[in-house]
């Protein structure tokens, strides 16, 4: 990071501390190098940059387990312990985040370099990722393998997600200053970055995926049918479409009224769509066959769909500082939520009911299952 541009990051980041709404401090600190050892095998390579983690990456970990410990408490009673999987997950997930983003060609891509490891190290949950490594251990020979055939596309599903993100806040869009507990990407670096280092996150996440997947361990037909589909999953028939009509359906091109339906719809496609890719290419590279990928992909539209129910939910009941991004957004603009349209019990009931049936669509698994079903709990118990 550049002096201009650490002065800049700190001195916004410092104007919202002083609203009170960031409680962190930031370590906006040099990237660790990336490890270049062609000695090591993979794992132990990127496990390697772990050592080289800032202080606000240590923060981040801290508050992210904190995170998952709160509130997979409310999880079933069994001995499962949800933190500590998705925890374990962590380490090796980040290091290869961050060597998606190094810059290339120093001094030149720098600053998008930058701009993208912003918003990728700002403390996601890593929903997707972890949801596509799971899905991925229930098929493969041993947590290892699935690791080693489904890293790859993990991470591209967290940078696909985390470009929605900084194109969902811009002014054009949701218009929102603050995102992960952290001012937003346009804030930081401007529109016209924030919108290029999210185009960079999207085409490096597909590179990604074809060059690092090991083909000798996942059939290369597999691999293109996992290119297709989150390519399906981004598109007008996932993420984009659903954004549109959300946009429509907020009325900026004319008042509408917004049924159920269209709710549901725009959830499908904006919110869960990239859920059923995770879980569904996690199965694929995995070694799944059809009807377990069917499988899969049920259980992922239901949690998807109750996914964004706890998502409306939260907008009306949390605070800012539990949300790292405004509260009560969609209240103050009146936007057609499930708790609007259901009331908040209704809602409640409605993520429950949707949790319900996607788990019923992993009984065939058993055991192998657990993990899944307690990302599952979770989704509708979290508090952010
Ligand atoms: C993908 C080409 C392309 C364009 C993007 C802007 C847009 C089109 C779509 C918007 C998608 C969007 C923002 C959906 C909301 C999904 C959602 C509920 C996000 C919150 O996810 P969390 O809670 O967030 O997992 P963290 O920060 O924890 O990762």
């Amino acid at each position: 990071m550049n002096i201009y541009s650490t002065t800049l990051v700190a001195s916004v980041a410092l104007s919202f501390t002083g609203t009170g709404l960031i409680t962190t401090t930031n370590a906006f600190s040099p990237s660790p190098t990336i490890v270049d050892s062609s000695q090591q095998c993979r794992h132990a390579q990127l496990l390697a940059t772990v050592a080289d983690s800032t202080a606000e990456e240590l923060f981040q970990r801290r508050l992210l387990k904190q995170k998952f410990e709160y509130d997979a408490k409310s999880v079933d009673g069994d001995s499962f312990d949800l933190s500590e999987y998705v925890m374990s997950k962590q380490p090796v997930l980040n290091a290869m985040l961050k060597e998606t983003v190094a810059s290339i060609d120093s001094p030149n891509t720098d600053l998008v370099s930058e701009c993208m490891e912003y918003s990728l190290m700002a403390g996601g949950k890593r929903v997707r990722p972890v949801l596509c490594l799971a899905a991925a251990e229930m098929f493969a020979s041993s947590k290892e393998e699935a690791e080693e055939v489904a890293l790859p596309t993990a991470v591209a599903l967290e940078m696909i997600h985390t470009m929605s993100l900084m194109h969902d806040d811009l002014p054009s869009m949701d218009d929102d200053n603050l995102r992960r507990g952290k001012p937003t990407s346009h804030v930081v670096y401007g529109e016209d970055l924030a919108i290029l280092g999210g185009d960079g996150l999207l085409s490096t996440s597909f590179q990604w995926i074809a060059e690092k997947t090991p083909q000798d361990k996942v059939d290369p037909s597999r691999i293109l049918d996992v290119i297709a589909r989150v390519g399906k999953c981004v598109g007008s028939k996932g993420l984009v479409g659903g954004q549109v009509l959300d946009l429509l359906c907020e009325g900026k091109r004319g008042k509408r009224d917004v049924t159920l339906d269209d709710l549901k719809w725009i959830h499908t496609h904006k919110t869960a769509a990239l859920l059923v890719s995770a879980v569904a290419c996690g199965a694929i590279l995995g070694g799944a066959n059809e009807e377990e990928i069917e499988a899969c992909e049920k259980f992922a539209l239901n949690i998807g769909l109750a996914f964004q129910v706890a998502d409306d939910i939260l907008d009306v009941t949390a605070t800012t500082e539990d949300l790292g991004k405004t509260a009560a957004k969609d209240l103050v603009a009146d936007k057609t939520t499930y708790p609007k349209l259901l009331g908040l019990d209704g809602a409640r009931a409605e993520a429950l009911r949707l949790t319900e049936e996607a788990k019923e669509s992993l009984e065939p698994f058993g055991e192998r299952a657990v993990p899944l079903l307690a990302l599952a709990d979770y989704i509708i118990n979290r508090k952010n």
